[in-house]
């Protein structure tokens, strides 16, 4: 910013930044492979009910879900207070999805070019049960290619923690077994080599939770809004330290109505 600028002059710039970043929104969307649970991950982490297929894939088409943050604290612009921001999420239909395999991967990989790019976070989604990469590295090193800033805005999840060997998930203390963990530890070293080193994305972040046992999940919320530009985080500022359940108080009640209306279970 040149030095010629005058205080005020700054803090109208700044003032005016923020306001075009709160109209704007933020926006987060989950992608990946077919059945690895972005529906589910959705589902337990903003608290909604999308519909999910153990064994067909369940989302077609881009399902986008908005909800309105209240009573947002962070930031005053022009001595007034700013109360309520948007955050849509959207949920991408699974890459490897489909009888034709290559044909819809290919259709569904066209939304991703397009949309991708336009979200300030992108959680991709393994499954910690799957070791193969192939498909995320290929499709990563693509869409990366085309969208080279996507580099910082992507970050890596680890799903199906419970899932991982030898599958002996202590459902007392709903933990992963030592083993598991130990497992765990290598999956991550492995995502580090072949996800975030060969596709070289800059965020090196990977989180492992399992939706279906709700593991992981403050970790997961804390990693998307560390990930989110810093012109925007500031929305998230002040729900500290339980940040996802201040969240989910801050989110409109008719949020949940509404997305149980558009994309329920029939
Ligand atoms: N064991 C286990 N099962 C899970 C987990 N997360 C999701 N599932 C199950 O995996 C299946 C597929 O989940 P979805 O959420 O529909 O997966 P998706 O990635 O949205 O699938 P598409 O929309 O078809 O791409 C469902 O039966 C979920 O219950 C998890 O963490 N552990
Ligand atoms: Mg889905």
């Amino acid at each position: 910013m040149s030095a010629s600028l005058s205080k005020a002059e700054v803090k109208k710039l700044v003032l005016e930044e923020i306001e075009n970043y709160r109209r704007e929104g933020i926006r987060f969307a989950i992608a990946g492979n077919a059945g690895y649970g972005k529906t589910s991950t959705l589902n337990v982490l903003f608290d909604v009910e999308m519909k999910t297929d153990p064994t067909q894939t369940a989302t077609h088409e881009v399902h986008e879900i908005s909800m309105l943050i209240q009573n947002v604290k962070g930031i005053e612009v022009s001595n007034t207070q700013i109360h309520d921001v948007n955050l849509t999420v959207f949920d991408l239909p699974g890459l490897g999805a489909g009888d034709n395999k290559n044909q819809v991967a290919e259709e569904y990989f066209q939304i991703y070019t397009k949309l991708l790019p336009q979200v300030d976070v992108v959680l991709w989604v393994l499954r910690a049960d799957v070791r193969a990469f192939e498909l995320e590295i290929t499709y990563l090193s693509r869409l990366l290619k085309i969208a080279p800033a996507l580099r910082s805005r992507i970050i890596v999840g680890v799903n199906f923690i419970d899932s991982i060997a030898p599958q002996d998930w202590d459902r007392m203390i709903n933990n992963p077994s030592e083993e598991q963990l130990s497992n765990l530890e290598n999956f991550m070293l492995r995502v580090d080599e072949l996800i975030h080193k060969q596709c070289d994305l800059s965020t090196n972040i990977t989180v492992p939770y399992s939706a279906k046992y709700a593991w992981g999940l403050e970790t997961l919320f804390h990693r998307l809004v560390d990930a989110t530009p810093v012109g925007k985080k500031w929305v998230f500022a002040d729900l500290k330290p339980d940040y996802r359940e201040a969240f989910l108080k801050r989110v409109h009640p008719k949020f949940r109505e509404q997305v149980a209306k558009e994309y329920s279970p029939v």
